[in-house]
């Protein structure tokens, strides 16, 4: 789409290198064949060494872990071409950059680092994140599954729901609670007896992505794979999804510049009345709110990729982005969606399976509510939870 307000001039040598990258890896590698991969809901598992080698996992963390030590702001322009592509394979880079990598890095031993960070970086080691619980999503602290010291370590007891990548996952982060309330993460490797995990069908939304359950069932997690530094309880969880949500605000926005790209060049194409759609006010209007909210969204993500990048962000800001993002980018889909007539629901023309997969990412990482309650506890200094 048009760089209006030459925003391109904000991006540094290096952060346009890796957004176009990203780019001509989703134009060439995922576009073609992501249509069938939706509709066959199928993850498109070769394109992970291919992510990998593209140094996308991890990609802000240190070398030495084996990442590529960037800023958020590429991380974010990352994820926005990722997302241009399909939610489902920004959410695999999420997953296991956000959710699985940084706490390794954030909360874990310089053992655990060593051995599972590198494997992680190139892809061998694929993780997932088990917060949520079939009975405890938006208040993760009411979650029932139960970690018990024993000889050794930890006896795990309980269910995770709705996990991406579980069942292709050879690492899972499950966050528990002690015997003192307390909630820790736990590094569950597959290969432990107790742990199983099974995929969810029937989906409609993140077609092109894997979900699934998790049981745990007397699973024994040796000390060694305990995450050492996760003693501030809900707190750590929570600070991994900070991470995620500031990607998916920039993903949502790609998913939606898709979207309008997609609008604009059929409205000028499709003739009804003997004119180009695109010529009729009421398509205009749809246009310019798109644009409009485009261009606003653009603005706000940079300027929290560079408040991520001077340490100066805060969750606050980053709920906002999210909330933003995905409100936003949602009524983009579905707005190009009209525009495209009866096309509009084929996945041919790529902007239904935008507006599915939007729908989901919505709901993950905290509600549209969630967001708006962290917001309103911030601005009114009242909690809406306690
Ligand atoms: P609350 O009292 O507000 O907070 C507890 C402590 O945590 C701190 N905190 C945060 N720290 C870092 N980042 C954040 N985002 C934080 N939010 C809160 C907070 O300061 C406090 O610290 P302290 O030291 O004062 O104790 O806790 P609460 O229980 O009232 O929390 C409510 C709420 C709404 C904030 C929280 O529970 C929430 O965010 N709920 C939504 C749950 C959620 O987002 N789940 C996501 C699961 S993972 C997922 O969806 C992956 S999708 C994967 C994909 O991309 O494919
Ligand atoms: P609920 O919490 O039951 O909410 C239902 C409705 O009630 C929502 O509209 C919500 O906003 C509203 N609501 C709840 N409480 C309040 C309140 N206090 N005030 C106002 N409204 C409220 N989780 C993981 O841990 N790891 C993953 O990898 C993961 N991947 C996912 C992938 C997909 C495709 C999806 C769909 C979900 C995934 N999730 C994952 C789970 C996701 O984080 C939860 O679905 C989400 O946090 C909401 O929880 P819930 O579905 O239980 O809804």
């Amino acid at each position: 789409m048009e760089d209006l307000f030459y925003l391109e001039e904000q991006f540094t040598t290096e952060e346009k290198l890796i957004k176009e990258s990203v780019r001509r890896f989703v134009d060439e590698a995922l576009l073609p064949h992501i249509a069938s991969n939706f509709e066959k809901a199928e993850f498109p598992l070769t394109l992970i060494e291919k992510v990998a080698a593209l140094g996308l996992f991890g990609m802000t963390l240190p070398t030495d872990y084996g990442g590529a030590n960037t800023n958020y702001v590429a991380y974010g322009l990352a994820c926005q071409e990722l997302e241009r592509g399909d939610s489902g394979l920004r959410s695999f880079v999420s997953v296991q950059s956000s959710l699985c990598m940084y706490p390794i890095f954030a909360y874990g031993s310089e053992e655990q680092k060593q051995r599972f960070l590198p494997k992680m970086a190139t892809g061998e080691i694929i993780g997932c994140f088990g917060l949520t619980e079939p009975d405890a999503g938006s208040d993760p602290s009411s979650m029932t599954t139960r970690a018990t010291k024993v000889q050794g370590g930890w006896r795990l007891n309980g269910a995770k729901m709705w996990i991406t990548n579980a069942t292709i996952a050879s690492l899972a982060i499950i966050w528990a609670k002690d015997e003192n309330e307390i909630i820790q993460g736990f590094i569950v490797e597959k290969k432990f007896p107790g742990f199983k995990a099974l995929e969810i069908k029937h989906k409609l939304s993140l077609r092109a992505s894997i979900t699934g359950e998790i049981a745990l069932e007397n699973c024994f997690v040796p000390e060694e794979n305990r995450l050492v530094q996760t003693k501030n309880g809900l707190g750590a969880a929570l600070g991994c999804l900070t991470k995620a949500r500031y990607g998916i605000a920039w993903g949502a926005m790609g998913a939606a510049m898709a979207c309008y790209d997609i609008a604009l060049q059929y409205a000028k194409e499709r003739l009804q009345f003997g004119r180009p759609i695109a010529s009729f006010q009421l398509i205009q209007k749809d246009l310019a709110n798109m644009f409009n909210e485009i261009v606003k969204m653009q603005m706000l993500n940079l300027q929290l990729g560079r408040l991520m990048d001077a340490d100066r962000a805060s969750y606050v800001m980053v709920s906002l982005a999210k909330m933003n993002a995905c409100k936003e980018a949602l009524k983009i889909a579905r707005m190009a969606r009209n525009i495209l007539g009866a096309n509009g629901i084929s996945l041919e023309y790529h902007v239904i399976r935008h507006m599915n997969n939007l729908e989901s990412v919505f709901t993950y990482e905290g509600t549209d509510n969630m967001h708006h309650l962290i917001i309103g506890k911030h601005i009114t200094g009242i909690s809406s939870f306690k």
